[in-house]
């Protein structure tokens, strides 16, 4: 029997990428994302008859209600549901960060993650079967200079992902959390606000993680036997590892 899975933000990106890697293993898609022209066009590319795109928000809560209440008869019962949506604004120190930059990465981050999860898990939990998949971040274990509300948006996230296994223990319902390091899509474009050359600067020199890996991931978690949960797995390009403390000399007191 196939499986049905859910992608949240699968216009591009890693979202787009696991829509491909689970249409090449024949699941049957379910994809979402505001750029409809984007989706219908993988759609048609992917060239497969189970496949349901449609426009959603993530941030408006009357989006998401259309978009589940759209999705055809045969597509409901949802295995897996990828919460990928997500976007990074700006770099700026948080005394000089623009808040609606904030209350959007919020919505999106937090808010369309708890909400799409709660419209999902009930039909999980009656079947007694269900993977959620969240696509968190480094920026939510490791702080890094302008990363201030965003990587908080990704620390909810993995703290919501440990939080959904403790409420789904006994049930065959597993939750994992991804936590991708540095990795070239569309990301640093949007967070830049469409400068492309200040995007290119985040990869400058470096090889960094792809689309394809994080799907390849992403199947892997999926595909492992069902009574084993990967309950977060953190992700860097070889390029990236820690560095030391800041400390600054110049404050003597
Ligand atoms: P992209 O910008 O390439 O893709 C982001 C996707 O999210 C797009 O499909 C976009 O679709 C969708 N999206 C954004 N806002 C909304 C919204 N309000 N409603 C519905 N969909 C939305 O970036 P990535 O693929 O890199 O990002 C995917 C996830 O991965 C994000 O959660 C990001 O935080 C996370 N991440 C990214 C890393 C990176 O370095 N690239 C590393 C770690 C985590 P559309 O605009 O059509 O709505
Ligand atoms: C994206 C990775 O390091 O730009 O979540 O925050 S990082």
């Amino acid at each position: 029997m196939t499986k049905t899975i859910l992608i949240t933000g699968a216009s591009s990106g890693f979202g787009e990428a696991c829509a491909r890697k689970y249409a090449q293993h024949g699941y049957t898609l379910i994809l979402g994302a505001r750029s409809i022209d984007k989706l219908e066009a993988l759609k048609n590319e992917l060239g497969a008859t189970n496949i349901f795109v449609a426009a959603l928000d993530v941030c408006q809560a009357n989006s998401i209600d259309d978009f589940f209440n759209s999705i055809p008869e045969a597509y409901q019962n949802i295995d897996i549901v990828i919460n990928n949506a997500g976007l990074a604004l700006g770099l700026e120190p948080a005394y000089e960060a623009n808040l609606d930059d904030w209350e959007t990465m919020i919505n999106t981050n937090i808010m369309g993650l708890v909400r799409v999860t709660r419209k999902v898990i009930p039909g999980m939990v009656e079947r007694n079967r269900g993977h959620v998949i969240n696509i968190g971040s480094v920026a939510g274990s490791w702080a890094y200079p302008g990363g201030n509300v965003y990587g908080s948006t990704k620390s909810f996230v993995q703290q919501f992902s440990r939080n959904l296994r403790a409420d789904l223990l006994g049930k065959h319902v597993r939750v994992t959390n991804i936590e991708p390091g540095l990795s070239e899509t569309n990301f640093s474009v949007v967070r830049m606000k469409g400068d492309q050359e200040k995007a290119a600067n985040v990869y400058e020199g470096t090889k960094p993680l792809s689309a394809e890996d994080i799907a390849d991931i992403v199947f892997w978690t999926s595909t492992v036997p069902e009574h084993v949960n990967i309950n977060a797995l953190e992700v860097m390009p070889t390029c990236q590892a820690w560095g030391p403390f800041s400390i600054n000399r110049d404050m003597q007191n």
